[in-house]
């Protein structure tokens, strides 16, 4: 009957949620506002980019208000008679946001690249693979867990092959307009996307880096991910007319 540790964010974690819940919503309103600058058939890209860092305010409002979350055992002190348990806050919230915006954000690029529909839906399937191995892996107790997370590997090396490969010599046959606006944010998702499994293995994973230091890490990368990539997005599809993507 010892006491429990529960491993959770500090008012300091909750402060950056707070601040990436805002940027979230600006960005959102700033995307918004720029479709309707434009006529209704050229506002796919400003349509899909704000749904994401919509989806995006609503998760950071969760974990600022320290919600969406559940508590797994990171070490269990079996003979200890003080320390009964050890557990760390897992923000499942995140792959529920996850789930719905990283299939948005390969819409974005494949939809740049005038992919055809078969091979979008398959790349947004695996794409869903990899989010549910990472949440099933982080609610898993037992080293189990690196099995999904290898799974979720296995997943995302196949996205960033489609994106720097397929993809991008797809963009590139476009147009040199439509390959710079392609090349720029794939690079960019290629980068940023291989840096979300090493947060996880220090984070949900290996419980390597305390909770606030995850919000860094995650933080970092999701407004990058999210409103820094869209921004450009939109940007590089400047002067582009959706009719040569086929939309
Ligand atoms: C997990 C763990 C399992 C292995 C892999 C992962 C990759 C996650 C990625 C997430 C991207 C999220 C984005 C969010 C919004 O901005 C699920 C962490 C490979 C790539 C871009």
């Amino acid at each position: 009957n010892g006491k429990s540790v529960a491993i959770a964010i500090t008012t300091h974690g909750s402060d950056l949620y707070w601040a990436i819940c805002a940027i979230m919503i600006t960005a959102t309103m700033v995307f918004v506002g720029l479709a309707a600058t434009k006529p209704r058939h050229h506002r796919i890209f400003h349509y899909i980019t704000a749904a994401i860092t919509m989806v995006a305010a609503v998760a950071y409002f969760s974990m600022a208000s320290n919600l969406g979350w559940t508590p797994i055992d990171v070490e269990f002190q079996r003979n200890n008679p003080v320390v009964r348990g050890v557990n760390r806050e897992i923000f499942y919230v995140r792959y529920i946001d996850w789930f719905i915006t990283t299939p948005l954000l390969l819409m974005d690029l494949l939809l740049t690249a005038g992919m055809p529909w078969p091979t979008v839906l398959f790349v947004i399937l695996v794409d869903e693979v990899m989010i549910v191995t990472g949440l099933v892996g982080a609610l898993v107790k037992s080293s189990y867990k690196w099995g999904y997370f290898a799974f979720g590997c296995a997943a995302l090396a196949y996205i960033v092959w489609e994106l720097v490969w397929t993809a991008r010599k797809h963009a590139s046959r476009l147009g040199s307009d439509i390959g710079k606006a392609f090349v720029s944010c794939g690079s960019l998702t290629a980068f940023l996307w291989i840096l979300y499994p090493v947060a996880w293995g220090v984070c949900e994973g290996g419980n390597v880096i305390s909770p606030d230091s995850e919000a860094v890490f995650y933080g970092i990368l999701d407004v990058l991910a999210k409103p820094v990539f869209g921004a450009l997005l939109i940007w590089g599809h400047r002067g582009i007319d959706p009719g040569r993507l086929g939309l």
